[in-house]
């Protein structure tokens, strides 16, 4: 898949799609493809909430979601859930502070893979870049509704802190992304956004996707 390297996973996080089956209105396959067509460049499924999908099924709609991201080259994140990561093959994974270490994940799923980590503070930045993470999700920037056991809303503090240090690792913003804050976002510094409810929620799940591209790259 995509070569690991700083430049492309910048690249990839510009419009970072994320979602499982709770968080969509209708069939997840229907909403991933649709926001494929208005242009998101990385996708994570993150199955979680209540009535989310396990076992059988939940391996189901991975796999499903999984093939209509290699069709159009859109690298293909697993959140949490190390082992389905490995037995799909997928191109990475997204962790929390409450799950195991980048480093001890590094060792499990080898150097050709993304791994990215959620961090809500420097210090826990800067353990994760040491442990070997390619990239960080950080938030919630915004108040958000979707992430029940979120830390304190944030804003783009830590963002700009970790750039006037100079550190420049890729990184995200998440929590509470929309099309009308996102160049916020970008503006602090961070190299895309990552959104679930203003994509899976939109009207059109396509034209929201292109709106938040637009504003991401005339920024
Ligand atoms: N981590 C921090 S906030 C959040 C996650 C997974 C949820 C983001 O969802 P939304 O709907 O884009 O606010
Ligand atoms: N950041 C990202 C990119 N994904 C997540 N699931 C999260 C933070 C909690
Ligand atoms: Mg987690």
């Amino acid at each position: 898949m995509p070569a690991i390297n700083s430049d492309s996973i910048r690249q990839f996080l510009k419009l970072y799609f994320i979602m499982g089956s709770t968080n969509c209105l209708k069939d997840p396959v229907d909403v991933l493809r649709e926001a494929i067509d208005g242009g998101i460049t990385l996708f994570q499924f993150r199955e979680k909430g209540l009535g989310a999908l396990t076992g059988e099924a939940k391996l189901q709609l991975a796999d499903k979601l999984q093939r209509l991201c290699r069709e159009h080259q859109i690298p293909f994140i697993v959140n949490d859930d190390i082992e389905l990561a490995i037995s799909l093959d997928a191109d990475g994974v997204h962790v929390g502070q409450e799950d195991e270490s980048a480093k001890w994940i590094r060792k499990k799923i080898g150097s050709n893979k993304i791994i990215g980590v959620s961090a809500h503070t420097v210090e826990e930045a800067q353990q994760a870049i040491q442990d070997g993470a390619n990239y960080l999700g950080l938030g919630p920037v915004f108040p958000t509704r979707t992430k029940k056991d979120a830390k304190e809303v944030q804003g783009t503090r830590l963002i700009d802190d970790l750039r006037r240090r100079g550190i420049n690792i890729p990184l995200v913003g998440i929590g509470g992304i929309t099309i009308d804050n996102s160049a916020s976002v970008i503006a602090a510094g961070a190299d895309g956004v990552s959104v679930i409810t203003a994509i899976t929620n939109a009207p059109s799940v396509t034209d929201a996707a292109a709106q938040f591209i637009q504003r991401i790259t005339a920024y």
